[in-house]
């Protein structure tokens, strides 16, 4: 019995021996050499036919066999755990020393920072900024601003109309009419209202099809065109540098009256004449006028109480001035080589 016992035991260590690393298969020996069913259970149970002098003997042995095998299995058993573990860790190995993966930073659009900056400098004055819906009516569109039905001035912009009444906004004048109507009590405001516009324009190097506006409006008791001339004036030292002057020439819009269009000295050559000024020694930046009594009429403001200025202008076109873009359609084809050379001024 005692050979047997040993016999049992060296056969279950090199079985162990032999595994690699399958758990699985460990604990088939397990179960095969210390389960109920196994041959050392086995051998115990003919243990009754031993002497009594025998049988602790045995006993003993059969023990000791159990704890070798038992003992060779949880040290097997420790051993493929921790190769697992460590092939695992070596697998999922961080290499702190791999150089990081480059993040790349947007940038802001071109108009977005002539935009803002337009808008520090108006609320710097004291403005604030309107809003109104692209898609507006023709009521606030034209007729408000002074263009009824058949007016001819209508064809100086061209417009997208979705339905007889309602269009794609063909300039932000409308928040104009929109923000006079909406004031209860008829006070004294100043606001700009920056936003997209669309004109059916054919779209070349100057022109496009949707493009950005800012607008103007000052109303007040005692409100002139001296005001309105010396907010120009700081503006377009303010947008193209001090030493700009700046010129006005007598113009038409029917929302104003007197109506003027506003140049200023060209950057490129002082005045001189150049390409960009077309020989001229001037550049034209924006519209403008004191608000026509009859707009502010409709609007529901006391046209001879108050007064008011107005200006309207393209930032495309700022834009372009600024950074020496020599065409408008950079603006909305979003190739980000082009779009990530600006950068806000910093003063
Ligand atoms: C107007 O739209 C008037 N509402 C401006 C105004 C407001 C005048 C308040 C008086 C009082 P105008 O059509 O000139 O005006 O357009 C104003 C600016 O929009 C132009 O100076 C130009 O910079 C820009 N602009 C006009 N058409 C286009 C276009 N197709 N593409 C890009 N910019 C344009």
């Amino acid at each position: 019995m005692k050979e047997r016992l040993q016999a049992l035991q060296q056969e279950a260590v090199a079985k162990i021996n032999e595994i690699t690393d399958d758990l699985k298969q460990l604990n088939e020996i397990r179960i095969s050499y210390l389960g109920k069913k196994g041959p050392i259970t086995e051998v115990l149970k003919g243990m009754g036919a031993l002497s009594a002098e025998e049988r602790p003997k045995i006993g003993a042995i059969a023990n000791e066999v159990r704890t070798v095998i038992q003992e060779k299995i949880e040290q097997k058993t420790k051993a493929i755990e921790e190769a697992i573990i460590q092939k695992k860790l070596a697998s999922e190995a961080i290499d702190v020393t791999l150089p990081g993966r480059p993040q790349f930073l947007g940038s802001k659009h071109p108009l977005t920072i002539v935009i803002e900056e337009i808008e520090d400098l108006f609320i710097g004055m004291g403005y604030e900024i309107a809003e109104g819906p692209e898609v507006e009516s023709d009521y606030f569109n034209f007729e408000m601003l002074n263009l009824p039905k058949g007016h001819p001035a209508r064809d100086m912009q061209d417009s997208f109309y979705i339905t007889e009444e309602i269009l794609l906004r063909t300039h932000t004048s409308p928040v104009q009419a929109r923000t006079m109507v909406g004031k209860k009590n008829k006070e004294s405001f100043k606001i700009i209202c920056p936003g997209k516009v669309f004109r059916r324009d054919d779209d070349d190097a100057t022109h496009s099809h949707q493009f950005t506006q800012i607008e103007g409006l000052v109303v007040g008791e005692n409100i002139r065109m001296s005001d309105l001339k010396g907010t120009l004036e700081v503006f377009a030292k303010k947008m193209f540098g001090p030493e700009r002057e700046i010129r006005l020439r007598p113009s038409f819009f029917p929302f104003t009256e007197p109506s003027v269009e506003m140049d200023i000295s060209c950057m490129m050559c002082a005045g001189n004449g150049c390409k960009t000024c077309k020989h001229t020694g001037w550049i034209e930046i924006l519209g403008a006028g004191m608000v026509h009594p009859h707009v502010l009429e409709m609007a529901g403001y006391h046209s001879k109480k108050f007064s008011g200025f107005a200006f309207g202008m393209g930032p495309d076109r700022i834009a372009m001035l600024k950074y020496g873009i020599h065409d408008i359609r950079h603006f909305y084809t979003n190739d980000i080589r082009f779009l990530s050379q600006f950068k806000p001024s910093m003063d």
